[in-house]
């Protein structure tokens, strides 16, 4: 059975006991419609190779690729950390396009082989620290974010940035289950999706992007929690308005729109002092901006960090 007990669900990594319940009835639901535990075929994963890049993490011990692709939370097939593997290999990759629109001279339809072709790749080794405090050393191959949005050309006009991930019932199996506002959304303002370490990310270990951690393409921004990385992007935005964001939409009091790694700032039911790094024992204390403050901190020179969550 696929039901874990609730003492076997470690503190902070569900999002409260109502999911749990609502999770069983769910994947009751999915079990009686045939739909939930079928797999589906894997996509074969194809070398992709980066280059060595000055905004790689250095001195931290990678993550395994298979807790990588083993232990993910993508909702649209599932909320157990196990669902994404099982379930995703039902999501259609190819085609694939991303629209760029909004405040922008050039919007356009940009095809993934296109994408792929077109930036050049690099491998970004990143911390990934989760709001449920877990955290995560990752391989990344991808892109800086800004050579996309400077392709588009924005107009002055154009404070943020939204994204979306697809939102296909027939291949997503969570999409019935509406513990977020669908499709997820996601977004940034534009000096933080400008900044450097903001990355589109199209594979991880050297290969592409396996389906649960976002195939094709995905957001990494590895001094926020980990639900600012969008999966499965479809749609990027340029907007004057700050976007709305899925998980403030569904809990407002919990997660806020810039969602910054801060240790001083609890989660309403428990701490991010620490966090349990996937592979150890031992906690670990949770670094301020996830510990890429020299890099990033400027971005939010003024603001009230102690509530900047
Ligand atoms: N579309 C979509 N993107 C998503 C999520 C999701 O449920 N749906 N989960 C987020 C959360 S909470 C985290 S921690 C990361 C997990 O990424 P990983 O599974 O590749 O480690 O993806 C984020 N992106
Ligand atoms: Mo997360």
């Amino acid at each position: 059975m696929l039901i874990r007990q609730a003492p076997d669900l470690r503190e902070g990594e569900i999002t409260d006991r109502s999911l749990f319940l609502h999770r069983r009835e769910f994947i009751a639901a999915g079990a009686a419609l045939g739909t939930i535990g079928l797999g589906g075929g894997k996509a074969a994963a194809a070398p992709l190779k980066g280059a060595e890049s000055p905004f790689s993490t250095k001195g931290e011990k990678l993550t395994p690729k298979a807790d990588i692709t083993s232990y993910n939370n993508y909702y649209e097939f599932g909320v157990d950390k196990a669902d994404p593997n099982k379930n995703a290999g039902r999501l259609k990759t190819r085609p694939w396009t991303v629209v760029v629109e909004g405040e922008c001279h050039k919007p356009g339809q940009f095809g993934i082989d296109d994408i792929l072709k077109r930036y050049p790749l690099e491998e970004r080794i990143y911390r990934m620290r989760c709001v449920e405090a877990w955290s995560m050393v990752i391989p990344w191959v991808g892109f800086p974010l800004i050579s996309l949005l400077k392709q588009v050309e924005p107009t002055g006009a154009a404070k943020f940035v939204s994204f979306e991930t697809l939102d296909a019932p027939d291949q997503m199996p969570g999409l019935r289950d509406p513990v977020l506002k669908w499709p997820y959304r996601e977004g940034l303002r534009i000096d933080e999706a400008s900044h450097p370490l903001a990355i589109l990310a199209v594979g991880l270990y050297g290969e592409t992007m396996p389906n649960q951690n976002g195939a094709p393409v995905r957001l990494v921004t590895p001094w926020k929690y980990g639900f600012k990385g969008i999966k499965s992007i479809v749609k990027i935005r340029l907007q004057a308005t700050q976007p709305q964001t899925s998980w403030n939409l569904s809990n407002p009091h919990e997660y806020g729109f810039y969602s910054n790694v801060n240790p001083e700032v609890d989660h309403p039911r428990w701490s991010q002092a620490s966090e349990r790094r996937i592979g150890e024992f031992f906690r670990r204390k949770t670094l301020p901006f996830n510990g890429y403050g020299a890099q990033v901190a400027s971005l939010y020179r003024g603001m009230d960090l102690q509530k900047n969550f």
